[in-house]
């Protein structure tokens, strides 16, 4: 199978207290985990996985997928498969930004990391329902921080993910309940920096 969950690459406890254990876990065996089985079985008989060998082609190309109902189902569950499979190597305890190319691209376009976080945070409130916040590098090297909604993500249209906030209530709830400004505060401690220059300088 080309498209799978990656390991998680830590324990469910890892992030705590940031992010508490069962939420974790429940996110990445239930949630997670579900996208991917229900990607596969909406694909079962279809040649799409022999058209795109990678997750990213087939996000890139979803639009090309002639049947209605298989269409919704990849742009849902493969949404869902690869936004997760991003999100778990972008987060980890005690890494900070160093200076480096990411760094320096965010003080010339934010003036200071406390003003991108200012509106990172801004956009990560704004989203009403289900969605993502992302810090995304564009074809022309810009940086932007844009909202996706559902399951919908920087792959379709071909933007390079530096930093994924998944905002559904599922990624939160059960620590946070509703105070997502709580929780994007929390997210900002376990950013992995290194990650995200490796994503940038990609
Ligand atoms: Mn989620």
């Amino acid at each position: 199978m080309k498209y799978k969950i990656i390991d998680l690459p830590y324990t469910y406890d890892s992030l705590e207290p940031y992010l508490d254990k069962k939420t974790v876990e429940v996110h990445y065996s239930a949630h997670h985990k579900g996208y991917e089985q229900k990607l596969l079985e909406a694909i079962k008989d279809t040649n799409i996985e022999s058209h795109y060998d990678t997750l990213e082609k087939l996000m890139k190309n979803y639009d090309k997928i002639e049947d209605p109902g298989i269409k919704v189902r990849v742009r849902q569950f493969g949404g869902g498969l690869i936004n997760h499979n991003f999100l778990w190597p972008s987060l980890k305890k005690d890494v900070v930004l160093k200076d480096g190319n990411l760094k320096k691209a965010i003080i010339s376009k934010w003036g200071s990391i406390e003003s991108f976080k200012e509106e990172y945070k801004k956009k990560s409130l704004e989203i009403f329902g289900s969605g993502w916040a992302w810090l995304v590098k564009k074809g022309n090297h810009e940086l932007e921080v844009i909202k996706t909604f559902n399951q919908d993500n920087p792959w379709f249209e071909g933007y390079t993910p530096i930093i994924g906030i998944d905002v559904w209530e599922h990624a939160y709830y059960l620590k946070h309940q509703s105070k997502r400004a709580d929780y994007f505060e929390d997210m900002w401690k376990i950013i992995n920096w290194d990650f995200a220059e490796t994503q940038f300088n990609k």
